[in-house]
């Protein structure tokens, strides 16, 4: 993959690690970068050598959302074409991606880049992370999911105190909150990520892929529909090869190791 510019690609043991790097504006968009984000979840998606993915930034900052400084056009600017162009079709990347994904949340993440964050299934994040619903503050709106992922992950009246008052909130706030999964010290940040994504690696790719679609659709279905759904799925699931060999692993007490199908 790659190289993209301002973006650090590794990839080990299954695990694609992202990481934007432009340290100096705490790694604010620009549609070069959104663009390439784009690329690079499409091929995470394509690739089966993928099983996990981190997204994170370079230096103090996880994202601090639009650069505010490469804007070209002054007042009257289309807004909202613009987060169709480049934000909308990433976020839906990142959501829609049938592979764990986990943010790596070093700094602040600020804007849209809370809504990346949000994006991902899991994040994890250090004493040094704070999140922020940056668009009150620059007079705009909540954008690129923040109101879709605000109210299913902290509950609504926390979302609308975030996004009506726009205040930051710090790492160990978001762990209350639920909004973090894991809350650990500066420097084994990228430790414990890769932990968490490599045991997610670890897992049985399909059954993984239908959990989150499962999980998903259950915030939006009605029960009758998600039963329905649920056993569809646990069909699907039962004929993967990962599911024989989860079950002799546990027969046998060793741990299973799954091959993806
Ligand atoms: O078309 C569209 O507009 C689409 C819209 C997309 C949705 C959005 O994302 S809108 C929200 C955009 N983001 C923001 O409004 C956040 C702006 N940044 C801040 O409020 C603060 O920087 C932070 C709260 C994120 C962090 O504060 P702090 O005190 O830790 O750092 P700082 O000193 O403000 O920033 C450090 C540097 O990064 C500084 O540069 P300098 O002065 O050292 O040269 C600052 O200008 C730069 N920086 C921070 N955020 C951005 C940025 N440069 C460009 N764009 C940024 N978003």
């Amino acid at each position: 993959m790659g190289p993209y510019p301002e973006i650090e690609l590794m990839q080990e043991h299954g695990v694609l690690e992202i990481l934007l790097n432009r340290p100096d504006s705490l790694n604010a968009l620009t549609e070069g970068l959104l663009d390439s984000l784009g690329l690079i979840f499409d091929q995470a998606k394509a690739d089966g050598s993928v099983r996990a993915v981190i997204l994170g930034g370079r230096g103090r900052g996880f994202c601090s959302g639009q650069d505010l400084k490469s804007l070209h056009e002054g007042p009257g600017r289309d807004v909202g074409r613009h987060v169709d162009q480049y934000y909308n079709p990433l976020i839906k990347k990142i959501y829609h991606l049938p592979k764990p994904t986990v943010a790596m949340v070093g700094g602040v993440a600020a804007g849209a880049g809370m809504s990346l964050a949000m994006a991902c299934d899991f994040r994890v994040a250090s004493y040094a992370a704070r999140f922020v619903q940056a668009f009150v503050r620059i007079g705009l709106v909540p954008d690129s999911g923040s109101s879709f992922f605000l109210p299913r992950l902290l509950g609504m009246a926390r979302a609308l105190e975030l996004a009506m008052l726009g205040d930051v909130i710090s790492g160990e706030e978001a762990y209350a909150n639920g909004l973090v999964t894991k809350l650990v010290d500066t420097d084994r940040l990228r430790e414990e990520t890769w932990e968490l994504a490599r045991r997610l690696a670890d897992g049985p790719p399909v059954a993984l892929e239908m959990i989150k679609q499962a999980i998903h659709e259950g915030t939006i279905r009605s029960l009758d529909d998600t039963l329905t759904l649920e056993s569809d799925l646990q069909s699907r699931a039962a004929q993967t090869e990962d599911h024989q060999i989860g079950l002799r692993a546990f027969l046998n007490k060793q741990p299973a190791r799954f091959i993806g199908w």
